[in-house]
């Protein structure tokens, strides 16, 4: 494996419409971003990645976009872009913009134009089929009900949308629209962003035909995973979008990329593959269900360390995937992999936190924090529905109704996997509105700020903001790099319930990681002497070399030196 100028970098998302507030209109916008520059610098983050920001009747929060060329006033100007892009070099942060390209807004003066005229040059920029009895297929779209919908004007006329109907999907099979993008592309490179981070790409390439599957629930339409695992021939597109746009700019790109068929790791992250890397979804994805949200179990810390070992196992040498345990699609990190009633007790918490951040730092690939992680946001006690503004939410409420359970039980369903769990504001301070406006915030914030924020944790050396900055330091301290960054991952247990400890070797030094996922204390045998402590989350200074017998706190986690 190559080495390149990003993999010993920490990067972080930032969902704009949350991160900071600097009108006092409610929606967190650029100059917000742009006044945190320094306080990003502060914690150590080196690449950035912004949720989109382009124009967009957010229907969808901006994944879609009725302008790629324009950015949405109620987040700034143009201006204000590139103040940010100059702003962040002089920081050493390089910024991603986020390319959404499956689809555009029915807004988009494309798809207004495909409704005037259907057989002209735009309709060839979607899929437009004929009406017949039925719609050409049985697909599910993401966000609930069938993705063909009647094009705007034309009763005889459908269009494909996978995710919201006001999400109209590209047609990649046009040579045209794929030069509109590639032009697109290459214009936000030329001003001066590194990458982006690359959203549902691997719905840009459907089956040859529109093909029906197995009705999968009442509604006889199909989970659209079954259309995904038989389209072939995505290589093709992406190997054109990496060759004219990403190689020519060096780009750094991160692919949402989940369920790549086997054996393709090195096609889309190897040294010449379509995308500098992608997130590490397996758990993510682990426990899916294609009835709904209600039917996802919730993942035990066994399951979750054989997700990341498998991921960990599959890349060694052929890539380098991003490390996450939230993002804007997900719940809260800390309460989605630790048991919530060890995070709502103070006796666990802050370890159990700091465990979990642990974990992600010890592992190999590049660390990309979510906004609100470093200070462990947790996810909401939403009471009702109406609390909800996420289309996707809004729909799995309505599934888990359709399937029999009572609204407390389905608001159960949703207080655990609801989208809007991260996307409330980051919480700054204890003043009003956690800081994040003067107004009214679009989305309320979550309860628990006067408690969880960040001016309470930034002067506490003890605090999980402290925490996560010894793990980027630790990252970046020349004695340690090497082997943090680009030490070989060797399993120790694998099998040992709550319990993960693995090796990160390097040439001429070895790390030993070790984390008791449980609130009980645990003896564990050292596999051989360690030489110091480089980080834990308890009080080790009374740790002997000479020791091989530890005795683990709960939750505790320790990197040592071996
Ligand atoms: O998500 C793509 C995706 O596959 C989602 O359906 C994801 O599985 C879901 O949000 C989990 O709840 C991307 C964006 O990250 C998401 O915010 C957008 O809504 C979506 O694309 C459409 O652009
Ligand atoms: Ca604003």
């Amino acid at each position: 494996m190559k080495r390149k100028w990003w993999h010993e970098k920490v990067a972080y998302q930032i969902y704009p419409k949350s991160f900071k507030d600097s009108n006092g209109d409610g929606i967190g916008d650029l100059p917000g971003i742009i006044s945190k520059l320094d306080y990003l610098q502060e914690l150590g983050i080196e690449i950035l990645w912004i949720s989109p920001i382009y124009c967009s009747p957010l229907a969808d929060q901006g994944y879609d976009i009725s302008d790629y060329y324009g950015i949405d006033p109620r987040f700034g100007t143009m201006e204000d872009m590139e103040v940010l892009i100059a702003e962040a070099k002089k920081r050493g942060i390089h910024i991603l913009m986020d390319l959404v390209v499956n689809h555009c807004s029915d807004e988009h003066i494309w798809f207004q134009k495909a409704c005037q005229d259907p057989d002209g040059k735009y309709g060839k920029y979607f899929y437009i089929e004929d009406v017949k009895e039925e719609p050409p297929c049985n697909w599910r779209s993401y966000f609930g009900g069938g993705v063909w919908d009647k094009l705007p004007g034309h009763p005889d006329k459908y269009y494909l949308h996978v995710f919201h109907k006001k999400q109209p999907d590209l047609n990649w099979e046009n040579p045209e629209l794929r030069e509109e993008v590639y032009k697109m592309v290459n214009w936000w490179l030329e001003k001066g962003i590194s990458g982006f981070r690359i959203d549902a790409i691997i719905n840009i390439k459907k089956t040859d035909e529109w093909k029906s599957y197995p009705a999968d629930r009442e509604d006889g339409l199909c989970d659209i995973q079954n259309m995904l695992e038989e389209a072939n021939g995505i290589g093709e597109f992406l190997g054109e979008l990496r060759d004219r746009c990403f190689d020519p700019y060096n780009a750094f790109t991160v692919g949402e990329v989940f369920n790549e068929k086997e054996n393709e790791l090195e096609d889309y992250i190897g040294d010449h593959g379509y995308f500098s890397t992608k997130f590490d979804f397996d758990p993510v994805v682990w426990g899916k269900s294609s009835k709904g949200w209600y039917d996802m179990p919730v993942i035990h810390p066994d399951a979750y360390r054989d997700c990341l070992y498998k991921t960990q196992t599959e890349m060694e040498g052929k890539g380098f995937v991003a490390n996450i345990i939230e993002n804007h699609d997900e719940p809260r990190g800390v309460s989605h992999y630790l048991n919530t009633e060890d995070v709502a007790n103070p006796k666990y918490s802050l370890k159990a936190k700091k465990m979990l951040a642990t974990l992600m730092f010890s592992l190999k690939g590049l660390p990309f924090l979510y906004q609100g992680q470093e200070i462990g946001m947790e996810n909401v006690p939403f009471t009702s529905i109406d609390q909800i503004d996420d289309i996707h939410t809004i729909d799995q409420y309505q599934v888990a109704l359709d399937a029999g359970f009572s609204e407390e039980e389905a608001l159960q369903v949703i207080r655990r996997f609801s989208r809007d769990n991260s996307r409330t504001p980051f919480q700054w301070d204890a003043s009003t509105e956690a800081g994040f406006t003067n107004g009214s915030p679009w989305l309320a914030v979550n309860p628990n700020y006067p408690t969880i924020n960040l001016e309470s944790q930034r002067q506490d050396p003890d605090s999980l903001y402290s925490y996560y900055r010894k793990l980027i330091a630790l990252r970046k301290n020349p004695e340690y790099k090497e082997t943090m960054v680009y030490g070989i991952f060797e399993p120790i247990e694998e099998k040992e319930h709550n319990l993960i400890s693995f090796h990160r070797k390097g040439d001429d030094q070895t790390l030993l990681i070790i984390l008791n996922y449980q609130k009980e204390t645990r003896t564990f045998t050292l596999p051989h002497p360690c030489k110091k402590v480089l980080l834990s989350n308890v009080d080790m200074s009374n740790f002997d070399p000479e020791q091989i017998s530890l005795k683990l706190e709960g939750y505790q986690a320790v990197i040592f030196e071996v």
